[in-house]
């Protein structure tokens, strides 16, 4: 196990400019509120809070002429997004993103696929979400740029975003593994063939059970030669069964229960190898009484190992 002190440092990224609907900004502060650096610090994780950085507002434009909303301030968002996760990496910490909706992922893994290529590792993607998040401008049927950051990731995107990293794609499409989804486009079920996408949806978890998903999902990550693997961990909130999790902007219902999420973040942690996280499209605004800001953390801390029982790796 990995016994060097973690020292994580959260960017808070407050727009909703990639959704159509209004609230995931205040997603950084909800989890402020619901001790996510106090909960990690407790886990002997030393952390820093760069606080909420500054980006363009949301004109809640109309679809432009390629279709797309508000493609100038997704674009800024995810430079400074891509900056500041570059820097952090470059300081040898650990950057927790908080979002902010799901197309800050294109700056981020952006920023963190140039570093593991400067830094010669190599890089696997988790994608935890109730959509596959890959539509491209052509295929989207709504414009959101929130449905297209692995897409973009894969090269296939608007072209301002897919150049985030200095290089096209920004990574190869076998390094993600998307775990969740139970609504996915026509468009992008073809999408997921095309790019030969490793995906685990519900269907998968029921028959195989979260432990035999995430088993697979992990591969590779223990033991001789996994110590150069960069593992991410892009956590979408509605991932989450909207039972428990409400406050998101596309609840998607019969998602993972807080047991197999739980046990999801453990696997996860048991790697050792968790070297930077989004967390996204978490809503305030249709949250009630910040549960769904809670549970997070609670999961959070599990990802960041916390146990009921000491365990031998
Ligand atoms: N696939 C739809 C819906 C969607 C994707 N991601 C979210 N919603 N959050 C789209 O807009 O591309
Ligand atoms: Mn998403
Ligand atoms: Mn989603």
């Amino acid at each position: 196990h990995n016994k060097r002190l973690t020292q994580a440092t959260l960017i808070g990224l407050p727009t909703d400019v990639g959704a159509s609907r209004l609230g995931a900004a205040m997603g950084p502060d909800a989890l402020r509120v619901a001790q996510l650096g106090p909960a990690l610090e407790r886990l002997g994780v030393r952390v820093h809070d760069l606080g909420n950085l500054a980006g363009p507002a949301n004109p809640r434009g109309a679809r432009d002429m390629d279709g797309l909303r508000n493609l100038a301030e997704c674009l800024r968002w995810n430079q400074i997004a891509h900056d500041a996760v570059l820097q952090v990496l470059e300081q040898n910490r650990l950057p927790i993103l908080l979002g902010g909706d799901h197309t800050l992922a294109t700056g981020s893994i952006s920023a963190i696929a140039r570093h593991c290529r400067a830094a010669g590792k190599q890089l696997r993607v988790l994608w935890l979400d109730a959509h596959s998040d890959c539509n491209t401008p052509a295929s989207s049927p709504t414009g959101n740029l929130h449905g297209m950051p692995v897409s973009s990731l894969c090269g296939l995107g608007p072209k301002e975003l897919a150049s985030l990293s200095g290089s096209i794609p920004a990574l190869p499409a076998s390094a993600f593994c998307q775990i969740g989804l139970r609504s996915v486009d026509e468009s992008e079920k073809h999408m997921i063939r095309e790019l030969n996408l490793e995906v685990y949806d519900m269907r998968a978890i029921d028959e195989l059970g979260m432990r035999e998903v995430m088993r697979r999902a992990l591969a590779g990550l223990f033991g001789p030669g996994s110590e150069d693997i960069h593992l991410h961990l892009s956590f979408d909130v509605d991932f989450l069964d909207p039972d428990i999790a409400p406050g998101t902007g596309t609840p998607v219902r019969g998602g993972p229960t807080y047991r197999e999420a739980q046990l999801c973040m453990e696997m996860i942690a048991d790697t050792g190898r968790l070297a930077s996280l989004d967390i996204v499209e978490l809503n305030p605004a249709l949250d009630m009484r910040n549960q769904t800001a809670e549970l997070v953390v609670d999961l959070v801390q599990s990802l960041f190992g916390q146990s009921t029982l000491m365990r031998t790796p």
